[in-house]
């Protein structure tokens, strides 16, 4: 049977409100493990990774928040990450806040490099989180894990990076509001991005599968992160920085059972999910219902229907 490990990182240093730390809780009340074994896979629940108290880290930019928190959880997910790949076929990594990727993607890209493999990262968020410690203006620190794990300079205050993730093996979906230093990264680094309107464009298949395409060929690892605000607000209100126009159910799902049948994804992250948010528990129900696609749930078996 497959196996996986669930990890929840109940962090919300990096978000401007509060609530992210539920997030873990949330997804188990929703019954994420119960869905993952009635699809026949093993499930181990690891619990909640914690940190011990910190002291209060000194940064250039006035504007960051809670950076001491925030780089020790980083520390903490990336070991966590790094032992949950290695254990299981396709661990998935409970936010928290979209600062938890940082250390996530840090640590299964540590375990790809001892098998030998690439890491590949598909990024579904309306954001393209490439901010450093240098740029952001918000000063959450949830909007800097893809510059982190892709190894731009200016973390020194995050643990130092063993295996980054070349920019040119991201791909990001979905993405809808644009920092003027994250278009100079963009532009720079040639990262693969499909904005909203490249999706109604050419919908979420052919994009998805040309990256697909990419991983697969180079018998790559393929690590993907899901932030609620991915989604659009309509189905998916409990998030804290809702951007309107966001991936359809119908889309969200295509592409969740896209992932699924292709067998290349190891590792998967929810994040952003806020119950504080929620509206009787749709939210987290939805996360749970896109996680059950990627992970083998189907209206009908293509492979084996007949007429
Ligand atoms: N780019 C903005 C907004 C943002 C990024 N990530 C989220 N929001 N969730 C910032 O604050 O860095
Ligand atoms: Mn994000
Ligand atoms: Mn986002």
């Amino acid at each position: 049977m497959p196996k996986t490990v669930l990890v929840g990182a109940p962090v919300q240093t990096g978000a401007a409100q509060p609530g992210c730390l539920m997030g873990p809780a949330s997804l188990r009340t929703a019954g994420l493990a119960d869905v993952l074994s009635g699809l026949g896979w093993t499930v181990e629940d690891r619990g909640d990774v914690a940190i011990a108290d910190t002291v209060p880290v000194p940064c250039a930019n006035p504007a960051v928040r809670n950076l001491a928190d925030t780089a020790a959880w980083i520390e903490v997910l990336t070991t966590a990450a790094h032992a949950a790949a290695r254990d299981s076929d396709l661990p998935v990594f409970m936010g928290g806040d979209h600062s938890i990727s940082a250390g996530t993607v840090a640590g299964v890209a540590r375990h790809a490099s001892e098998t030998g493999q690439a890491q590949f990262v598909l990024w579904l968020d309306a954001h393209p989180d490439l901010h450093t410690l240098d740029t952001t203006q918000s000063g959450n620190l949830h909007g800097t894990p893809v510059a982190y794990f892709s190894g731009q300079p200016g973390f020194d205050a995050y643990p130092p990076l063993t295996h980054p993730v070349p920019a040119g093996n991201l791909c990001m979906m979905g993405i809808r509001s644009v920092d003027s230093a994250e278009h100079r990264v963009i532009a720079a680094e040639c990262i693969a991005v499909h904005d909203m309107r490249a999706i109604d464009e050419t919908g979420v298949l052919a994009p998805l599968r040309t990256f697909l395409d990419k991983v697969r060929s180079a018998g790559g690892r393929l690590h993907v992160s899901l932030d609620v605000d991915f989604l659009d607000p309509g189905i998916a209100p409990a998030v804290g920085t809702t951007v309107p126009g966001g991936a359809t159910f119908r889309e969200a799902h295509l592409i969740m059972e896209t992932l699924g049948d292709s067998g290349l994804v190891n590792s998967l992250d929810l994040v952003e999910l806020n119950p504080f948010l929620d509206e009787r528990g749709r939210t987290a129900k939805l996360l749970c219902d896109l996680t059950a696609s990627l992970f083998g749930r189907r209206v009908l078996d293509r492979m084996t229907r007949s007429f």
